[in-house]
């Protein structure tokens, strides 16, 4: 079936792509549900996606990756551009026409005996000014349906392209999912991405990192905007007024959670309502009124489900009853789904994600409990199902923002909250943020490693020229965002989480909005401005004084350390490392004594 454009440039490239990769047949997505219901039964008949129990959960799929590619990976990840400074020091880097090089040979001949789906989606709204579009063709039907979900897909958005517009060449092949042959390659300067031999969900559904972030991030910095690897929430009062945060976690580290909390009993006389207006991408541009305004590129949420339960996130939990995909969890014997903290009981018998039987007393070799689902098993749901969607959700406009949050997992060093004293000092805070490695990337886990605005993995371009970005935006922005760190999970001498987390960091929330509200006081120490103890609402939590000056204690020595670390950091980004961002070092330093 030929697509219904007049995009002469397309329709070339689309023949080029398949010239390459040989599909047996070439189809135009056009996000009709007839289309979902085939693409669903050719994926039911050959095992791609397997049907879950449609009356227990209603129009839900479940899909397993291969056992090798259960998530991002990042050391085959590239930004390939002419010059290798303008992509290094953080990314791994190739010359363009290397890059192109080295896949062509894995993309040649890759999808036959496939069809290759030709999927036009766009990130934000089809026309709205802020939306970006793109086409990504594919062999896996798998991505086709999990587009449908994360993005606005179908004849619309080619219609919005129309017959000359602009949109990024994403090109997908699952391969032979071999590791070897494994790349996820950007080409910013010819608004390109190619990704092949794998096919999980931030390698492959190529609208989420490798556009929303990696390509829009370079995009951001020539055309003046910002592309951040952040949640969008509003916390309503009980005057209907509604103030917007966003805020950056690195992957696995409590956006999705954060952006739809509920307010804690404690807190519920107050009457706060909180609305969930993106869980994990921002773009942010300035408004008319001088403050900077958000828009959530995606239309869909692909969330780390391990953990999430009826009493950490009973959102969620009501959103994926339906229309989800889930991927890598365990299956149960009656066809609905369980993961480790779920919230019910594990159940007797089922097949884990690797497909093999599970017990729930099952251990390996050397003793451990076996994991039903992947530790990064996750589910794909559209964001409009989640009840506490905000209605600004796919407003063109986006919503003004108040504050930005930074924060990582530390199990020691930072406080459970500190507010920056000006923009310049906020973007060295998030500059210097560092996190426990998770399941949501190959490598060590729980290894700390430096993580800048939770974007160290996503930022499409030199780190040094990224961080110079941030300084122009403040400087270009009357009246910016004010700008915090917290940390959710400080430990204990016993190892154990001090902070419940989950719907009681709105606690922590109000003190923050307050402060951008200039209605109530800080204590002023070395790293920043921390609330005084009255000042966090604690009603009805049980977590003592003592804890909570542990949760908040700023250790000078650890602090110095820190910043050595830092120094380090700074000085390898090289020579495009902001002088502004090594005096902020100094004056902390200084304040440390
Ligand atoms: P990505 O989708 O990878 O970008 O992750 P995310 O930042 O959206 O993380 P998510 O909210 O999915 O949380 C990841 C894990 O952290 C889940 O297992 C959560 O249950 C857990 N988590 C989230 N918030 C908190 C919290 O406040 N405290 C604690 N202790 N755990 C949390
Ligand atoms: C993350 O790892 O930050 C995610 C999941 O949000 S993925 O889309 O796989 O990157
Ligand atoms: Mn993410």
């Amino acid at each position: 079936m030929a697509g219904k454009t007049e995009h002469q440039a397309m329709h070339a490239w689309v023949k080029e792509m398949a010239q390459m990769c040989n599909p047996d047949q070439i189809h135009w997505c056009d996000g009709s549900d007839e289309e979902r219901r085939k693409l669903t039964a050719e994926a039911l008949s050959t095992g791609e996606l397997i049907e879950l129990n449609q009356k227990l959960l209603p129009g839900c799929l479940y899909h397993r990756t291969a056992l090798n590619d259960v998530a991002r990976t990042e050391n085959l990840t590239f930004v390939c551009t002419d010059k290798e400074e303008d992509a290094t020091p953080v990314n791994n880097w190739k010359p363009r026409e290397e890059g192109y090089a080295e896949c062509r040979k894995f993309f040649k001949d890759s999808m036959k005996g496939r069809v290759m789906y030709v999927v036009p989606f766009s990130m934000g709204p089809v026309g709205s000014p802020f939306a970006k579009y793109g086409i990504e063709l594919t062999d896996s039907i798998y991505v086709v349906l999990n587009m449908r979900i994360m993005t606005h897909m179908g004849q619309n958005v080619l219609d919005a392209i129309g017959a000359n517009g602009d949109f990024t060449k994403c090109l997908h092949s699952k391969a032979q999912l071999d590791l070897e042959k494994r790349r996820i390659m950007h080409f910013p300067e010819d608004n390109t991405i190619w990704s092949v031999n794998s096919g999980y969900g931030g390698n492959v559904l190529l609208g989420k990192k490798c556009l929303a972030l990696r390509i829009a991030s370079w995009l951001g910095k020539t055309e003046g905007w910002m592309a951040e690897h952040m949640l969008i929430l509003g916390v309503e009062y009980p005057d209907s007024h509604i103030e917007y945060l966003a805020a950056a976690f690195p992957s696995a580290c409590g956006k999705t959670n954060l952006a739809m909390l509920v307010p804690p009993e404690g807190l519920k006389a107050k009457g706060y309502k909180v609305w969930t207006a993106g869980d994990d991408i921002a773009w942010l541009r300035l408004g008319k009124d001088g403050r900077l305004w958000a828009v959530n590129p995606e239309a869909g949420c692909f969330g780390v489900a391990p953990g999430t339960s009826m009493s950490t996130n009973p959102n969620m939990m009501k959103a994926v009853e339906k229309n989800t995909i889930f991927t890598n969890v365990l299956l149960k014997d009656d066809g609905a789904v369980w993961w480790e903290g779920h919230g019910d009981a594990p159940p007797a018998h089922g097949k884990d994600w690797t497909g093999k039987d599970w017990t729930p007393d099952e251990k390996d070799k050397d003793g451990k409990p076996v994991l039903g689902a992947n530790a990064n098993s996750r589910f794909t749901v559209p964001i409009k199902q989640v009840p506490c969607v905000s209605d600004k959700v796919d407003d063109p406009a986006g919503v003004p923002i108040s504050a930005f949050i930074f924060g990582g997992r530390r199990a020691r060093l930072a406080p459970l909250v500190y507010q920056s004293t000006d923009w310049e000092h906020g973007t060295y805070v998030a500059a210097t943020m560092a996190s426990e490695r998770t399941a949501a990337q190959y490598g060590k886990q729980g290894e700390v490693r430096r993580d800048p605005m939770a974007m160290s993995p996503f930022v499409g371009y030199n780190m040094g020229d990224y961080f110079r970005h941030w300084l122009e935006m403040g400087r270009k922005v009357p009246n910016p965002p004010k700008i915090f760190h917290v940390n959710w999970f400080r430990r204990d001498e016993n190892n154990k989480f001090m902070w419940p987390g989950f719907g009681d960091n709105l606690r922590v929330l109000e003190w923050i909005l307050a402060r951008c509200r200039g209605d109530v006081d800080a204590v002023e120490t070395p790293i920043g401005f921390v609330p005084k103890p009255e000042d966090i609402d604690l009603t009805g939590l049980d977590v003592g004084k003592e804890t909570m000056r542990k949760l908040m204690d700023i250790d000078k020595g650890e602090w110095k350390i820190e910043c050595d670390g830092v120094e380090e950091y700074f000085k390898g980004i090289g020579e495009r490392m902001p002088k502004e961002l090594f005096d902020q070092l100094a004056s902390l330093r200084k304040r440390l004594g």
